[in-house]
């Protein structure tokens, strides 16, 4: 899951040599009155203000020299209960802070959809997720390198960042007796995310789930620390929340630019806008995004914004490949049906999406004694030979790998991907992965909710 969190999150557009900066300035602020930024010029244009694009904005608008406009859709809610307290996790679903995206009917759900939930507010789904700290297993990243012939792609690169965007605070010896496990040395102390131990961590009820997965999965072991980029075991798992008693969210709203930029005059965020095109200007045969329309509502006039040095896309993994084709930039067999004119032939665009799957089974506990308030923090990851039994994984392994190329093709048959003969050895790393290195392959969550008295597991 953290492997889609990154990967498609940030497209730089086009890198052009540094034009003339901006004559306009503005003081850090955010607004959703365009009124003064209609035909105005800024070096880098950010759309989509989520976890990537305020990162990005808080990162880049560091150089005082550069002036950064991010275009947010949704409007600043950090405000609201069910944006700053975790514990009301899903209440954001299917509401005005969701765009409530429902897939193509499914033929093996009977041709029922299934909902996709995506944040529409300043800080994109960043405001409205689970808030759990876990990491990708190190032995995933490190796959990329090796599809992509590019080190940096390589855990060890990744996990600087991550380290450089946590700031922890260590469980009190109360939270370590519930269960809360860690180990100082996978934990970043100073950048501006707050990662907390739940203060209000249920113990009973997630001490007996962690023993009831250990006997349930043969030789699950407990993890000290799932931020290792070790996975597979059992575990507790830190929160995304402020360390005091509130436990406010720390979002990428408050984390990267309350507090933080503040004191930016060049870095302004505009809500309530949708970014609806880029604008391009060729130039040496290279395409060079200049600038961007911008739309309020669907009966508003668009206007122009100008980019002298990047457009960044980071709307997210449905919306930016979205985004590109509306710019002309994909498939062709997609686009001219559409009416829009090709600028650029990118077949795999808005293709290749995988969402993570989820079942949600709830019951009631046979005593509603909880124990605490939450969010609730005890997850299994077994892997495929835990959960199947060595004789079973062994045959599901020879089984899948017989059914690769026919995979493939029906993928691309049906138009999820561009490439099955390229996909193959993406196919083929992912199941040599969970197979042979023995790599968590399941993530059980165990959900505890107060105000429904009930209990289950996400998976
Ligand atoms: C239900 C749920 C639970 C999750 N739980 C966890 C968790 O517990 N821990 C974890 O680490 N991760 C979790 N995630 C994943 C994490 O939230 C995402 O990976 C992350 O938010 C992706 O960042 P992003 O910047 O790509 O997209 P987003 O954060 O979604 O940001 C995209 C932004 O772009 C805006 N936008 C879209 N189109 C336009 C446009 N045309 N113009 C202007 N703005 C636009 C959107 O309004 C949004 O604000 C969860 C995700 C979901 C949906
Ligand atoms: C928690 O968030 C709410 C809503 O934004 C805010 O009013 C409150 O001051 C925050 N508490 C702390 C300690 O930051
Ligand atoms: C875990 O289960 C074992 C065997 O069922 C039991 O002996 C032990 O007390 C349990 N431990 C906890 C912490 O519940
Ligand atoms: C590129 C740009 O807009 N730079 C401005 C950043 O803010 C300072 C202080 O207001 C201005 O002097 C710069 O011109």
């Amino acid at each position: 899951m953290f492997l889609r969190r990154i990967v498609p999150g940030l497209i730089a557009c086009q890198l052009a040599v540094a034009l003339p900066a901006s004559l306009h300035h503005f003081k850090r602020e955010i607004t959703s009155d365009a009124s003064r930024l209609v035909n105005s010029h800024f070096d880098y244009i950010i759309a989509g203000g989520g976890l990537t694009g305020l990162t990005a904005a808080s990162l880049i608008s560091e150089d005082p020299s550069v002036s950064v406009l991010v275009v947010e859709a949704g409007s600043d809610r950090h405000d609201d209960p069910r944006v700053y307290d975790v514990r009301t996790y899903g209440e954001a679903f299917d509401t005005e802070l969701d765009y409530g995206f429902q897939s193509t009917p499914i033929p093996w759900r009977e041709g029922k959809t299934l909902s996709l939930v995506a944040g529409k507010m300043l800080g994109g789904s960043g405001s409205l997720n689970g808030a759990s700290w876990t990491k990708g297993p190190k032995s995933q990243y490190d796959l990329l390198p090796v599809l992509t012939g590019d080190e940096s792609w390589s855990f060890e690169n990744f996990n600087k960042y991550m380290l450089r965007a946590e700031h922890f605070n260590a469980p009190a010896p109360s939270e370590v007796a519930k269960g809360a496990r860690f180990s100082l040395s996978h934990h970043g102390t100073q950048g501006p995310v707050q990662v907390s131990f739940a203060k209000g961590m249920f113990e009973t009820l997630q001490l007996d789930a962690i023993n009831a997965s250990q006997s349930l999965w043969n030789g699950l072991e407990i993890n000290t620390d799932a931020a290792s980029g070790i996975v597979n075991g059992v575990t507790t798992i830190p929160n995304m929340v402020d360390p005091d008693l509130t436990q406010n969210r720390s979002s990428p709203y408050t984390a990267f630019i309350q507090g933080r930029a503040d004191r930016r005059p060049n870095l302004t965020i505009l809500t309530g806008h949708r970014v609806i095109g880029i604008n391009w200007e060729s130039a040496a045969s290279q395409l060079r995004a200049s600038s961007v329309q911008i739309q309020q509502g669907p009966a508003s006039t668009p206007f122009t914004i100008h980019a002298d040095r990047e457009v960044l896309l980071a709307c997210g993994s449905m919306q930016s490949p979205a985004l590109l084709e509306l710019s002309g930039v994909g498939d062709p067999a997609v686009l001219e049906p559409l009416g829009i004119s090709v600028v650029k032939r990118m077949p795999a665009v808005g293709r290749h999406f995988q969402e993570q799957t989820k079942n949600t089974v709830t019951f009631q506990p046979r005593s509603a004694a909880f124990h605490g308030s939450g969010p609730p923090s005890a997850i299994a990851f077994p892997n495929l030979q835990q959960v199947l039994g060595p004789a079973l994984a062994e045959q599901s392994y020879h089984e899948t790998l017989a059914s690769l190329d026919a995979h493939a093709r029906f993928l691309q048959e049906g138009g999820f991907i561009a490439n099955a003969t390229a996909y193959v050895p993406v196919l083929r790393a992912q199941v040599d992965n969970l197979f042979l290195q023995k790599e968590a392959a399941v993530e059980i969550f165990y959900t505890i909710t107060p105000s429904t008295g009930t209990v289950g597991i996400d998976l």
